[in-house]
């Protein structure tokens, strides 16, 4: 009933609706519409009431609802199953749990604020509530476990494309999971999977947004690494429209990914990864090389001083600065 009457609210353009034609419409007491207009002050809508007028929607709030997310979403798959909350401890936990029991391929877990954010390897990752898009996609598709990090490269050529279609900027991949701008990053993603010996039950990919964060805003020890797609354009982005595209990208790359057409999303993710051609440091072994490409999954190839070429397929790798040191 509550979103009943915010689309009769929205299809009322800025202009007063009656609280008869509204209960009218909906078959309940004007008792029973009052107390739904207040539930949505709760969340935030501004609504104003006059009493000869009836209710008019002033401003929505910059939340992302389910509701909100899906109008004018074009996508099919990925709007099906939306979970909003407004705090968790990480998305990519509650993703795993709903997947655990059963929830579907496309599947949308999304929160205002992370308390727990992870990175990989058990890294925090900075949430902030209301300033970024911390989502998680459960993803039930017939891969064998090796074939995992091709998702999390699918999601990244569709972060960035996203990321353009909405501020208009070109940002760069960075092998495996980071999308970066003048040495900052902006996003970061998680991907991680239940699996059998050779087919994976579920994929959860996280993606971390970091959008209307002011530079002063990150905490002290991300502050000199990490900016937002508001430094980037200097203004406020919506975060609802950035999440729209995102999600409309993934679709369209998750559709490739299954029909066979990798190839295509590995081709685009290549265009614009700025670790390819780079000398490199791979952490973890500490060994130093250029990164010369990748192969047909998306595993880094580093071709080392002595000529011999290692294949990475998981882990930290670093960029040489121009005065030699990496980063
Ligand atoms: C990542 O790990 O970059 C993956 C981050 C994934 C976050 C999403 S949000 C939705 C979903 N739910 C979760 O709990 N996680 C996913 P990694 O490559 O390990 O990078 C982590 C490092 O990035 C940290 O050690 C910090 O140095 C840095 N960092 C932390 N928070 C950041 C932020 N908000 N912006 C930029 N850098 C950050």
């Amino acid at each position: 009933m509550k979103q009943q009457i915010l689309d009769l609210l929205k299809n009322g353009n800025n202009t007063y609706v009656s609280g008869e034609e509204l209960s009218r419409a909906l078959a309940v007491s004007r008792t029973a519409v009052w107390k739904q207009i207040q539930t949505l002050r709760r969340e935030g809508y501004k609504i104003d009431a006059q009493s000869r007028l009836g209710y008019r929607l002033r401003e929505v709030p910059d939340k992302l609802f389910p509701g909100e997310i899906r109008e004018g979403l074009k996508a099919e798959l990925l709007a099906q199953n939306i979970v909003y909350r407004e705090s968790v401890s990480s998305t990519n936990d509650l993703a795993k749990g709903l997947a655990a029991e059963g929830a579907a391929d496309g599947t949308v877990v999304i929160a205002d604020e992370q308390t727990g954010g992870r990175g990989r390897r058990g890294r925090p990752w900075v949430s902030l509530p209301g300033r970024g898009v911390w989502v998680s996609i459960i993803l039930r598709p017939r891969i064998s476990p090796a074939e995992a990090q091709k998702a999390t490269l699918m999601a990244a050529a569709a972060t960035h494309a996203a990321i353009r279609r909405v501020t208009g900027q070109v940002v760069g991949i960075k092998w495996p999971n980071d999308l970066v701008c003048n040495g900052r990053k902006l996003v970061g993603i998680l991907t991680e999977m239940s699996a059998e010996m050779d087919s994976v039950n579920y994929l959860v990919i996280g993606i971390g947004t970091n959008v209307n964060v002011p530079e002063e805003l990150f905490p002290a020890e991300v502050r000199t690494k990490a900016a937002s797609l508001m430094m980037l354009t200097g203004e406020p982005v919506s975060r609802l429209a950035y999440l729209r595209a995102l999600l409309e990208e993934l679709e369209n790359g998750y559709r490739r990914f299954t029909s066979g057409c990798f190839s295509e999303i590995l081709e685009e993710w290549q265009k614009n990864c700025i670790t390819l051609g780079q000398k490199v440091r791979v952490e973890g072994p500490g060994f130093t090389g250029v990164a010369v490409g990748t192969d047909p999954d998306g595993a880094l190839l580093v071709r080392k001083a002595d000529g011999e070429i290692v294949c990475v397929t998981a882990g930290d790798v670093s960029l040489c600065n121009e005065d030699g040191t990496y980063c």
